[in-house]
């Protein structure tokens, strides 16, 4: 039998069937084994980078790996940025980082996604485990927390199925338009509202005190910051009502409770604040350490491994990264000209680089602008093993195709290895160095570190305990406003696959559906057409991410605490095109 799995950046990490020499779904699989989604479907059907080229002319691969070498030669360290982004979640993606690292070059570091719900997890448990798929399972009540699984991580679904569904979203989500309760909430109002539900937990009694006394600290601190909301006004800010706080604290009473969260409600500057309200509202309902419940996110699968990579000198941060302070930028697997915020400013300071080498599978906005382009092999043509985000699964990628098309991550690395004379471990080494942490477990392999309940016995952080929110510095403008917000497409991922085209508003405010206009922000404009959807609140208006121009709206202002991207809390001007 055939077997791999996709590698691309998504919660389900799909195990695939190639023994038709075709992408099928590995039927025998538990979880995915039911169905692809039409990214994999018609993968080898997109059309991919073939050829290298140097200046906009074709050369070959030999050329264009001497030119790569010639570059870097005449380099200084300090004026080389490297930049990877997540597209192919392998690890052996970073394998490019061994080279870099040597060289001296300055890493572009954090996160552009969910970097500030990271950091929060971080402050309040110590480490970000893994919610296992059948704490999902064993649950009463699921509460989809600015998460939309029916286009980002459909493989859950079947877990919800016949459970109390509560969503919290702007939008009417598929999820939303069955779910026995949905918080229609204003952007950007997560923070009050989980400070609210706490509130009004402790006034109805439903806090586990003994779960408070026994693994948690400053409890009080926290409840006392939800003194401090005024309530009335809070509620109309963030347009919640008493009946929904009661409903929902109502739901989960006594239930076994699970917390989806996504990456909605981190997107903006006070995105750290925001989580760990959500967390703390999870801690005051006693939902760690029991089965069936907990707070799932996008979890980092390799808690208890030590990288392979070593971390490198010389670090920049990624979401605000000035491409004009380098000779010379190395992207791999990213596309930052269409997805950092701020893309007006990033396609200005990047033309002042001399050299812009692009290591990736598709053409794109970076591609394009690059004086160096080379083609990576894709995921059936090497060898990777894969650690989930959004499960306990741990996926090994196995070569099952050979292809004249491209260069592997870990082929590149040798090459230039070879070049500067750096030492670099064989690929069998790398790879087994990760499997050595991997156990099979009911046919479902596991790093050893998994946990089946995770913080059952307590949390990572200094005190062992849970550590809530106990501070708040929370300046957000609800003021009237048409208020840009973002969320993932099914058609495509991120920039990748059929890219959306349109932005999207409500259809009370009288904009034809299909005219084209002007969305203009402090940051930049975007001609576009506007498209009318009506699960959409009236005062917002979405783009999909990937959609071109989406971040010529955004700012390089990175989060407090997280230094990660901010894409939302910006209010936008809708502009009449007059054509004489
Ligand atoms: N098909 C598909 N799947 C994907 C991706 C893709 O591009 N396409 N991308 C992958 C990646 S990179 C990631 S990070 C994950 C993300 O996975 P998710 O977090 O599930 O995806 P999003 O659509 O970004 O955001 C989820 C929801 O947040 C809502 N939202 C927006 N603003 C707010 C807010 O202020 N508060 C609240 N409560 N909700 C808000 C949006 O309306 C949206 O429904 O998905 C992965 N899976
Ligand atoms: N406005 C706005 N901006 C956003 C978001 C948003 O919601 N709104 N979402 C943010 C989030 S959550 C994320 S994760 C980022 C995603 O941002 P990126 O990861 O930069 O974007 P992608 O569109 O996934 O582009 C990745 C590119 O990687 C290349 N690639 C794919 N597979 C491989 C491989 O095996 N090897 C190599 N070498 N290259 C490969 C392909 O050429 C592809 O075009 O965007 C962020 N930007
Ligand atoms: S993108 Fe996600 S749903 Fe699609 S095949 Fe890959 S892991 Fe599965
Ligand atoms: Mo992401």
């Amino acid at each position: 039998m055939k077997l791999t799995a996709c590698p691309l950046d998504c919660f389900d990490s799909c195990v695939i069937d190639y023994s038709q020499n075709s992408i099928k779904p590995f039927k025998d699989d538990l979880h995915t084994g039911k169905f692809l989604c039409s990214h994999m479907n018609h993968f080898e059907a997109t059309q991919r980078l073939e050829k290298p080229t140097f200046m906009g002319e074709e050369v070959s691969m030999e050329e264009a790996l001497n030119i790569l070498t010639k570059i870097l030669k005449d380099s200084e360290a300090n004026k080389t940025l490297y930049f990877k982004g997540h597209a192919n979640m392998g690890e052996m993606q970073n394998i490019t980082k061994e080279f870099f690292r040597e060289f001296e070059a300055v890493n572009a570091k954090g996160s552009i996604c969910a970097g500030s719900g990271d950091k929060a997890i971080e402050l309040g448990r110590g480490s970000n485990y893994t919610l296992p798929l059948d704490a999902i399972k064993s649950s009463e009540v699921v509460v989809l927390w600015g998460r939309n699984p029916h286009d980002t991580n459909s493989h859950i679904l079947p877990l919800l199925k016949n459970k109390k569904i509560i969503v919290i979203d702007p939008r009417v989500t598929t999820s939303a338009q069955n779910a026995d309760l949905h918080i229609q909430i204003k952007p950007l109002g997560d923070l009050v509202l989980a400070l609210l539900l706490a509130r009004f937990a402790v006034v109805y009694d439903q806090e586990d005190k003994e779960f408070l006394k026994e693994f948690t600290q400053d409890s009080e601190d926290f409840f006392d910051l939800t003194q401090n909301i005024r309530i009335k006004q809070a509620l109309f800010e963030i347009d919640a009502t008493l009946p929904q706080i009661g409903e929902f604290l109502d739901l989960v009473k006594h239930k076994k409770t699970v917390f989806l969260v996504g990456t909605g409600v981190q997107r903006h500057i006070d995105g750290v604040a925001a989580f760990r309200a959500i967390d703390s509202l999870a801690a005051t309902l006693g939902l760690f350490g029991k089965d069936g419940c907990g707070v799932g996110y996008l979890s980092n699968p390799q808690v208890g491994i030590k990288s392979a990579f070593k971390e490198f000198k010389n670090n920049t941060t990624k979401a605000n990264v000035n491409f004009s302070e380098y000779e010379t930028v190395f992207i791999q697997g990213a596309n930052p000209l269409s997805q950092l915020p701020n893309s007006l400013k990033v396609t200005k300071d990047i033309q002042k680089c001399e050299n812009v080498i692009y290591f990736g599978t598709f053409e794109n906005e970076t591609s394009k602008v690059a004086t160096l382009v080379i083609p990576a092999k894709h995921f059936l043509e090497k060898n990777d093993i894969r650690f989930s985000y959004g499960s306990e699964r741990v996926t090994i990628l196995n070569k099952l195709k050979e292809s004249n098309i491209g260069i592997s991550e870990y082929d590149l690395t040798l090459h230039l290895c070879e070049k500067f004379d750096y030492k670099i471990n064989s690929e069998k080494y790398y790879l087994n160095y990760f499997k050595e942490h991997i156990q099979e477990y009911k046919r479902v392999k596991k790093t050893q570190y998994t946990k089946a309940i995770p913080y059952e016995d307590g949390f990572d952080t200094a005190s062992g305990k849970f550590e809530f929110l106990d501070e708040i510095d929370f300046e957000h403008d609800f003021s009237w406003g048409m208020n840009l917000i973002y969320a993932k497409s099914k058609n495509s991922l991120n920039s990748q696959f059929k890219r959306e085209q349109f932005a999207y508003i409500n259809a009370n405010h009288g904009w034809d559906n299909g005219e084209e206009v002007i969305l203009e922000s402090k940051y930049g404009t975007l001609k576009i057409v506007l498209k009318h959807d009506n699960t959409l609140r009236p005062d917002t208006l979405l783009l999909y991410s990937g959609t071109p121009g989406a971040n010529n709206l955004t700012n390089s202002k990175v989060s407090y605490e997280a230094n990660s991207a901010v894409y939302q809390g910006i209010k936008i001007n809708i502009l009449r095109i007059i054509n004489d």
